[in-house]
């Protein structure tokens, strides 16, 4: 065990390739402005921004065999994978900001790779309005934003899946979803057969975040890499109106901070992505300020006096 200071590697990915509302790809750079560098330096770490990576314009093209932009989703994803496995095997703790949530199929393959060589178990916590358990059979909208998870349990288009070095990123015990309140008909179907692990805003209501968080980390341990996908849309748009497709009826920003802080308590955290801020629909970068204080906490920061 070495003492040097944790290195971060925020990676920007300014795309919103994945999506149909414009402006998340003005994502990293509302994160840079709201000072999500200095912030985590001032946590204690050595924070490298490698600025931002390039890639395909988007189209704004309809969907083909229910897929919008697949082709220019794979180059984006070819980029993030390049560069999350680049920070990895440099031993620091990658920070993706998108863009919107297709890059954490790229992201988190990328992960799963680096996971399985060091022997590590792999937790992945989806926080988000929706499940993103879509496929082009099923997808309403043929936004691939709605489909990485089944891209990483293998289920996705055969383009998107086996980047991790196995057919599947993900085996279907190794996530779990936090305040989903967004599920087209087929995902429910989808989350039945599959036997995913929500936890639903009904059981954040009933059960409050601190039992659902200590249910969601339930048996991580000094062998699990912790990977947080941090959709902005999972908190309330009273909170965070700078989203693409926000729903109502999310945690309070107060449950956000537990939640953020019960996973910095773990130790464990050792990758994340940031994505679907929408800079065009915020007021004044509230939402990404929102997301720093929240990346904060989740990086280690507490409001404990002791
Ligand atoms: N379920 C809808 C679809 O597939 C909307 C989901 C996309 N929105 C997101 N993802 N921000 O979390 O089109
Ligand atoms: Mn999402
Ligand atoms: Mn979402
Ligand atoms: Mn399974």
């Amino acid at each position: 065990v070495s003492s040097t200071p944790v290195t971060l590697e925020l990676i920007g990915a300014p795309t919103d390739i994945g999506a149909s509302v414009r402006g998340a790809g003005m994502g990293p750079d509302a994160l840079r402005v709201a000072g999500l560098p200095e912030a985590l330096a001032r946590q204690g770490y050595t924070v490298i921004d490698r600025g931002n990576l390039a890639g395909p314009a988007t189209p704004w093209a309809p969907p083909t065999n229910g897929l919008r932009h697949l082709d220019e989703v794979i180059a984006w994803n070819r980029s993030v994978y390049a560069a999350v496995d680049t920070a990895l095997g440099a031993s620091s703790v990658p920070v993706m900001l998108g863009g919107d949530h297709c890059l954490a199929i790229g992201s988190i393959s990328a992960v799963a790779w680096h996971a399985r060589k060091r022997g590590k178990k792999l937790r992945v916590l989806w926080l988000d309005a929706h499940s993103d358990v879509n496929t082009e059979t099923t997808s309403p909208s043929g936004n691939l934003h709605g489909m990485p998870v089944s891209c990483l349990l293998g289920h996705g288009p055969a383009v998107l899946t086996g980047w991790s070095g196995e057919r599947a990123a993900l085996q279907h015990d190794a996530i779990r979803f936090i305040g989903i309140r967004s599920v087209d008909g087929d995902e429910k179907e989808a989350i039945r057969t599959l036997g995913l692990s929500v936890f639903d805003m009904r059981h954040i209501d009933e059960h409050g975040m601190r039992t659902t968080m200590t249910e969601a980390l339930q048996d991580v341990d000094e062998d699990t890499h912790l990977h947080v996908s941090f959709d902005l849309d999972c908190l309330d748009p009273a909170d965070a109106p700078g989203v693409g497709t926000g729903v109502r009826g999310g945690p309070t920003y107060r449950e956000m901070q537990l939640c953020m802080e019960m996973i910095a308590d773990t130790g464990r955290l050792g990758s994340l992505d940031v994505v679907e801020l929408n800079p065009a629909l915020d007021v004044r970068n509230q939402t990404a300020e929102v997301a720093v204080e929240l990346i904060e906490s989740l990086f280690g920061k507490s409001t404990l006096v002791r």
